[in-house]
């Protein structure tokens, strides 16, 4: 089990571009003009020079989009007992009696495909129930020009409906994990699964932490960042839901949240913050943010770009 202090933690965010940046709140959210519709587009352009993964060129665009719109997607497992993961049923063993996985990373390339898709990074999806995890999950994977999306990922207006933590793999490249959401509906046992995955799982390479925007950050949103600074994970806050937020004050009352709790912690190294609307249910309110969304997965698990081929 890992335990690391407030301090060490922050430190091992060092890599992030946050740290050297002016917080978003003050240097750009106020540049939004009233009389402007407030869109995940038009938030994601104000806060985009605070990213890690910064998707700047068209071409780098259009080879993500290549990437996801064809990626072949399957459900390679899905679980309530955290030993029912492939490669983790010794995890409760003490150390000493498990199977040492550095012997298996030592020599790669006697590994077998069943072994090798076992060690792919994965990016975990958490949330308060009803925050939209499995619907991004669902508009990442979608071609841009679907109007209705492909799902992979079950997705209800029933609190609770995700009761399993479940691993999708993409084209053998990495994995996303989508899970039940935290809350008051929230099982005991789904808490702890999620907590056993993220004080456990090597193969995790961040978490994207969904928040419901018109919901805004509570209490239990806040105890989930302790936990994920606690134990030196990586991740990101996706505000979702932007379609249904129409006042800049509510997104500002949000991260001035989310900013005075980090500084009562000093956890100094901040989370990058990124907006989405998954849903392209109207003509005029489009899916939003995905592409940002999908070059960071990409970057995060060093998938490599490749151009797409030009037509002859
Ligand atoms: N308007 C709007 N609704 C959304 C958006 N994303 C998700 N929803 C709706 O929010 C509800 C919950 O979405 P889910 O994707 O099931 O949420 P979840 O976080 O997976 O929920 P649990 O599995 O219960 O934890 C559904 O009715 C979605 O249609 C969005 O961007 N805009
Ligand atoms: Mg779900």
């Amino acid at each position: 089990m890992l335990a690391f202090s407030r301090r060490t933690a922050s430190r091992c965010f060092t890599s992030c571009a946050a740290s050297a940046s002016p917080a978003p709140h003050t240097a750009h959210a106020k540049q939004h003009l009233p009389g402007l519709q407030l869109t995940a587009d038009l938030l994601n352009q104000q806060y985009k020079q605070q990213l890690q993964f910064l998707l700047d060129s068209k071409k780098s665009e259009s080879a993500t989009n290549v990437f996801f719109n064809k990626t072949k997607i399957t459900l390679e497992w899905s679980v309530v007992d955290y030993r029912k993961i492939p490669g983790e049923a010794h995890a409760d063993e003490p150390d000493g009696s498990r199977p040492d996985p550095g012997l298996e990373l030592q020599s790669t390339n006697s590994l077998s495909v069943k072994q090798r898709v076992n060690l792919l990074p994965e990016v975990l999806f958490m949330g308060k129930y009803n925050s939209g995890k499995s619907t991004l999950l669902n508009a990442l994977i979608t071609p841009s020009q679907n109007k209705k999306l492909d799902e992979i990922c079950y997705v209800s207006k029933t609190a609770g409906f995700t009761k399993t933590l479940r691993c999708f793999n993409l084209n053998k490249k990495f994995k996303i994990i989508d899970s039940p959401g935290y809350g008051t509906k929230a099982l005991p046992s789904q808490g702890q699964l999620i907590l056993k995955y993220i004080q456990n799982r090597s193969q995790l390479r961040k978490v994207l932490l969904l928040v419901s925007t018109p919901i805004g950050i509570k209490n239990d949103d806040l105890s989930i960042i302790d936990i994920l600074y606690e134990n030196n994970i990586y991740f990101d806050i996706i505000f979702t839901k932007i379609d249904k937020v129409s006042h800049m004050s509510q997104i500002q009352a949000t991260v001035d949240t989310l900013n005075s709790f980090l500084a009562d912690n000093e956890y100094h190294i901040k989370p990058h913050l990124y907006f989405c609307c998954a849903l392209s249910r109207k003509k005029d309110v489009p899916r939003q943010g995905i592409a940002d969304l999908r070059y960071n997965l990409l970057q995060s698990c060093e998938v490599p770009l490749f151009a797409p081929k030009k037509r002859s």
